[in-house]
């Protein structure tokens, strides 16, 4: 039993320190499994989540101190006794809910599905449980079952309706996981937690709120795969039309949750989603606006479509039930950009064409949608190796015919004129015949038309000991950011090299983006542009800290002169055997004005 329990112990260690890497909670052999009910979820790529909980009327500030980042971790971070924590919920009144406004929102935002927090880590439950009083009819003035009016009327609006469930930690609970602060953690009987609390309270969820679209799981815990495996089953029966996200644990999902705020860098022939939160934090904090704008949400939200994926964007009611202001103009612009546009996301997927100089490309059987995000300035949209037969490509607002040739294999498409801060200019390609795959090998293009190029580190083709990674760091508490890199560069024998097709003849600036703690700095590089060496010297930028900002630096190598367009070859690699010379993030190549 003490061995078991160590054992358990080191299990559950193992998964606080790596939850964020959420690879390992997908098993990559469940793809071909499919949920009978999966469609709406692949057609509905936008999705609200919503964090509220007693951490909400806390709002990030604890005896007058101020808490940044994940603030529905306050009574972690502060290590707030249990006791004290759940007499909090003497003080939260949320008076100024109201579901039909809530759900309208949604509707008004463009959303298809949305996801609130039932209970998060803190154990409080927001809704009528029976299960235990630690809950919103039970502890707090406000008496009534928020989530009960919430589900109605989001259906109202043909919005899918889930909860999120934290199903394993519960800081509330003696026998819950994670509260080191209060309980011993010898002591913890995580069966116990499972029985008596998280899987009643997950069964009244279940049966008393109608339909549920999704149960959103978070933070595995405690459970082998066979007791995983119980668990899913014991709820299925309840709802076998409801989609568990893949952080239910030991690959038992219904579809692949990345990390917290991370985005895969190409495209993915599953059925994934991506979650963001709309500012710093999940839950609300009085003190933080760093709100993403409407552009950073549209672009977000393509971004994620173009590689196939659902983006749920959080937003954090506060403790009155309020919803930030900027939130909801925010989300309410975005729906506007939706109203007009929503045929080039909802019900794609990715589209055939990589990501190219001037934007990204989604796709429904005989269309191809190139959202604009960058007017080259000869208005030239390149499509390589575009082997469709195109019958016609016209803006998707206002259906304007736009000229388009085609050239070998390539298709060029002549962009009209645009808004010149628009967020994302539709056009759409029509085109008979099959669909061509999408060729994850195709050389990255550069244009001498757009400010800058990026060749992502996703491109590198890695010899010997190199490596391309995806780096987890984070900037607040919980903030969580990801970087993909090529790590490892020890020798000139490590090297990372990249296939560009350079569709004019110019000088190009090159910058290579990177981040190099001190014992790589100072360490001599070559970069190579078809066989031409250019020297360099790495600069010193920060440490990589899993708890702290990666900082990335800009570093300008060397102008290169492009004598005629084609296929290149970029190599990086070190000029001596070392340490790691850098995590190399990306290659910009600047036409030099
Ligand atoms: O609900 C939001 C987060 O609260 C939740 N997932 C999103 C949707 C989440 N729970 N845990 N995690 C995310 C990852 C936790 C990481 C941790 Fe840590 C690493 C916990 C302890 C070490 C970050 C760093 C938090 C505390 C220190």
């Amino acid at each position: 039993m003490y061995i078991k329990r160590l054992a358990l112990a080191a299990l559950l260690l193992g998964q606080l320190t790596a939850a964020h890497a959420q690879d390992e909670m997908w098993d990559k052999s469940a793809s071909g499994r499919q949920h009978p009910n999966i469609q709406w979820f692949k057609e509905a790529k936008f999705g609200l989540f919503i964090h509220w909980g007693l951490y909400s009327k806390l709002g990030g500030v604890w005896n007058n101190k101020r808490y940044y980042g994940s603030g529905e971790w306050l009574m972690n971070q502060a290590k707030i006794p249990a006791a004290t924590y759940a007499a909090e919920a003497a003080n939260f009144n949320p008076v100024n809910f109201n579901a039909e406004a809530w759900a309208a929102l949604a509707k008004d935002a463009g959303i298809r599905y949305m996801v609130i927090t039932a209970k998060h880590h803190e154990g409080f439950a927001m809704y009528d449980s029976k299960v235990s009083d630690f809950n919103i009819v039970k502890a707090s003035p406000y008496k009534k079952d928020p989530m009960k009016a919430l589900a109605n009327a989001t259906r109202k609006q043909g919005i899918q309706f889930g909860f999120y469930y934290s199903q394993f930690l519960d800081w509330h609970e003696p026998n819950g996981g994670g509260n080191r602060w209060d309980f011993d953690e010898s002591k913890k009987d995580y069966q116990r937690y499972y029985r008596e609390k998280s899987i009643p309270q997950l069964k009244e969820l279940m049966t008393q709120y109608g339909p549920l679209g999704i149960v959103w799981f978070d933070m595995p815990g405690g459970l082998t795969k066979q007791q995983t495996q119980q668990l899913v089953d014991s709820l299925r029966i309840l709802q076998p039309n409801s989609l568990f996200s893949s952080r239910v644990g030991q690959g038992l999902g219904d579809y692949r949750d990345f990390g917290d705020s991370e985005v895969p860098p190409a495209p993915i022939n599953e059925v994934w989603e991506s979650i963001y939160t709309h500012n710093d934090s999940w839950g609300y904090i009085e003190h933080d606006m760093n709100f993403k704008s409407p552009r950073e949400i549209i672009r977000l939200l393509a971004n994620v479509a173009s590689k196939g994926g659902n983006l749920m964007l959080n937003v954090g009611p506060d403790g009155k039930g309020n919803i930030p202001y900027y939130s909801e103009q925010y989300l309410k612009a975005t729906g506007r950009w939706l109203a007009q546009n929503g045929e080039s996301i909802y019900a794609t997927s990715y589209g055939f064409i990589p990501a190219q100089p001037w934007g990204v490309t989604t796709a429904k059987p005989g269309k191809l949608y190139l959202h604009v995000l960058v007017r080259p300035q000869d208005g030239k949209l390149l499509l390589p190796n575009c082997k469709v037969a195109v019958t016609k490509v016209y803006t998707l607002i206002g259906k304007k015919p736009v000229a388009f040739s085609t050239a070998g294999a390539d298709v060029i498409v002549q962009a009209p004129p645009m808004e010149a801060q628009s967020a994302n200019t539709v056009l759409v390609l029509e085109y008979k015949g099959a669909t061509p795959a999408y060729d994850a090998a195709a050389p990255v293009t550069i244009s001498a038309q757009v400010p800058v190029n990026t060749i992502e580190a996703i491109h590198a083709s890695t010899s010997d000991s190199a490596r391309v990674k995806s780096l987890t760091y984070s900037h607040y508490f919980g903030d969580w950011k990801h970087a993909v890199c090529v790590t490892n560069m020890q020798g000139p024998a490590d090297s990372a090299s990249f296939k560009v097709r350079i569709t004019e003849a110019a000088d190009f600036k090159v910058i290579l983006e990177y981040a190099c703690g001190t014992e790589s700095a100072r360490q001599e590089g070559e970069l190579q542009v078809n066989g031409k060496p250019y020297l360099f010297r790495t600069l010193r930028s920060s440490e990589f800290d899993k708890s702290n900002p990666l900082m990335f630096i800009q570093h300008a190598v060397a102008i290169t002169t492009v004598s005629k367009p084609g296929v290149y070859t970029i190599v990086v690699r070190p000029l001596q055997q070392g340490k790691e010379l850098f995590k190399l993030k990306s290659i910009r190549l600047e036409p030099v004005r």
